[in-house]
Order: structure tokens, then C-alpha cells, then sequence
């Protein structure tokens, strides 16, 4: 369960870093100036994301990795204890209590300009994990209506404008990818998507597997595959948040195990928003060179 006597900030308030808001409730100025200065080990692997990018996912498939896919008894462990965020409170504490015979599973939603200093002094392996940025935002979208230590968003009109604005929590997913991916020639890096997770299971597994100097054969990729679906991550409390208090998520008002699909934001997005969209993309990307796997339509 997650540690109530380091909750010492009230649920709404608000931490500002580097330009960016965090949820006050999770992080502390220290907290976060503790991961720009955190000690990699060349055995570690970090997995970076912006929100809702699929980092609970790929949680699950990176623990599994390094259980032969077979989580046994950790299966109940929650995915925060598995791979505790960099940049959170109880980071200190969860990271002393990783298991000291395996490399250690780390998590960050920071972004580039953050970490990147202090990992590039380190050969440690950074997975970095992206969705098609329009079904980001409509899961942040509704992730903000779930939880209590994220403002509720007065329309889902304004959550546009603030995502393309990049002035919302946790920054500008804009920045974030290309901060990360230019750092791709710096860092020991997997770029890794959601989309092809989801329509290449197989083969993405193969490609982390091999990346992480854990190659696996038919026998473990069909347990990791089978313990990764969006149907049984959201029966597993390791994984589905149940664990957490609804003080702090409120199961009445959602599910953290959503959807878990590609393409809802078409049920979301207007015409014109989607205009709006895809001309900020342009803007924002257009010229960054960089090949990123999805269709904008
Ligand atoms: S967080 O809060 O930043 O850690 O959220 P994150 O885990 O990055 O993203 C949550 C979204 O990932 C979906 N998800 C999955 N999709 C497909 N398959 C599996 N197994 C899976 N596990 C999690 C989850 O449903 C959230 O997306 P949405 O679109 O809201 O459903």
C-alpha cells in the first residue's frame, strides 16, 4: 500500500519545477531535486514517459521480463513498489527495498532536461515509451476527473488548449518527446510506442527483451503476452490501482484500466479541435525530424 505518513501535502496542492506544475500530494521540491541527482547504476533500467503514455503497461512487461514471466509473489506488489517513480516521495524508501539481486526498475515522468544530465555519466538502459499524443491527452483528460490531486478540468475544450499549450501538469508532451529522443544518441535508449505494443506484442517484447540482455524464447513470451492484456492487468490489483484509497481515486467516478485502446480520441475531438491539433503537431514536430510511428487522422 502506498506510505500514508509521507503524505505531508494536502491532495490539491501544487509543486512547480523547472517551469512545471506536479501534483504536490506525490512530490516536494526535494523530492524532485533529489532524482536530478539520483545515482544511476549501469545495471539500472528506467522507463520514462509522459502520463498516460502506457508506463503502467510497460511496468507490467518490464517486471515480467525479469521474472522469467512468472511474477509468483510479487504478483500482488503494486506496480509503484515494483518500479517506484524517481521523482515521488517515497522514493527514497521503495528504492532500498528493491529486491538487491536485481537491477533496479525505476519509473520517471520527468522530462529530458531533467535527468538527462546525471544519466548520461551512467550506462544504464532508459526505456522510453510514447502514445499518439491525441489519445494522451484524452486519458489524461479523464485521469484528471478520477484522481483528487488533479485539478478537474472545466471542459474538455480548455484541456485542448492547455495540451497544446504545454502549460498543463507535468509540462508539454511536445517537449517531452523531443527532449528524450534527443538524448537517444547520448543514452543506452529504447524508443518504445503504445501503438506498437499493441499491434506487435510479440515483436516489441523481443526487441525490450533483447535490449535488456534478457532474451526469452516462445515458452516466456506467451506468459509475459498473457499476463499483459488490457483484460488481465484490470483483474490484477498489482497493476488496476485498486489498491489505492479513494480519498485519492475514487472508483465511483472511473477506472484507471480505462479503455486501454488506440484511437479513442476520435469519440472525443471535434472537427475543429483535431484542426487545431494537427496544426500545433506540425508546428511542434513537423521540422524535428523525427519519424514517429502514427497516423494524426
Ligand atoms: S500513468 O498515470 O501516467 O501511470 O498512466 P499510464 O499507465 O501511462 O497510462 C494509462 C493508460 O494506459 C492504458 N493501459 C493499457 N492499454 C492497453 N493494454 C494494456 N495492457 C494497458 N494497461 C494500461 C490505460 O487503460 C490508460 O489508457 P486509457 O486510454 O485511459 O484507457
Amino acid at each position: 500500500m502506498m506510505q500514508p505518513p509521507l503524505f505531508d501535502n494536502g491532495i490539491d496542492s501544487v509543486e512547480v519545477f523547472k517551469g512545471i506544475r506536479f501534483p504536490g500530494f506525490i512530490h516536494t521540491q526535494e523530492s524532485l531535486r533529489a532524482a536530478c541527482s539520483f545515482q544511476f547504476q549501469d545495471t539500472d533500467v528506467l522507463l520514462v514517459t509522459f502520463p498516460k503514455s502506457g508506463t503502467t503497461w510497460m511496468q507490467q512487461v518490464l517486471s515480467l521480463v525479469f521474472c522469467e514471466g512468472h511474477l509468483g509473489s510479487i504478483h500482488h506488489v503494486p506496480n509503484w513498489e515494483r518500479m517506484p517513480w524517481l521523482e515521488q516521495i517515497f522514493f527514497g524508501k521503495l528504492c532500498s527495498s528493491l529486491n538487491p539481486g536485481q537491477p533496479r526498475l525505476l519509473t520517471s515522468h520527468l522530462p529530458a532536461e531533467a535527468l538527462g544530465p546525471v544519466l548520461q555519466h551512467s550506462k544504464a538502459r532508459v526505456v522510453y515509451m510514447a502514445r499518439n499524443p491525441k489519445d494522451v491527452l484524452v486519458s489524461f483528460y479523464h485521469f484528471h476527473k478520477l484522481v483528487n490531486f488533479l485539478p478537474d478540468p472545466s471542459s474538455f475544450e480548455d484541456f485542448v488548449d492547455e495540451f497544446l499549450k504545454g502549460t498543463g501538469f507535468f509540462g508539454s508532451w511536445f517537449e517531452h518527446v523531443k527532449g528524450w529522443l534527443g538524448l537517444q544518441q547520448d543514452l543506452n535508449m529504447l524508443f518504445v510506442t503504445y501503438e506498437e505494443l499493441y499491434q506487435e506484442p510479440r515483436a516489441t517484447l523481443q526487441k525490450l527483451g533483447d535490449f535488456l540482455g534478457r532474451p526469452l524464447g516462445p515458452e516466456k513470451e506467451d506468459s509475459i503476452l498473457e499476463q499483459c492484456t488490457f483484460s488481465f492487468m484490470s483483474q490484477s490489483s498489482g497493476v488496476n490501482y485498486s489498491q489505492v484509497p479513494t480519498t485519492v481515486m475514487d472508483p465511483s467516478r472511473g477506472l484507471f484500466m480505462r479503455k486501454g485502446v488506440m484511437g479513442d480520441w476520435k469519440k472525443h475531438f471535434s472537427p475543429e479541435q483535431n484542426e487545431t491539433f494537427n496544426a500545433v503537431y506540425q508546428a511542434k514536430m513537423g521540422n524535428s525530424g523525427l519519424q514517429l510511428p502514427w497516423t494524426m487522422d
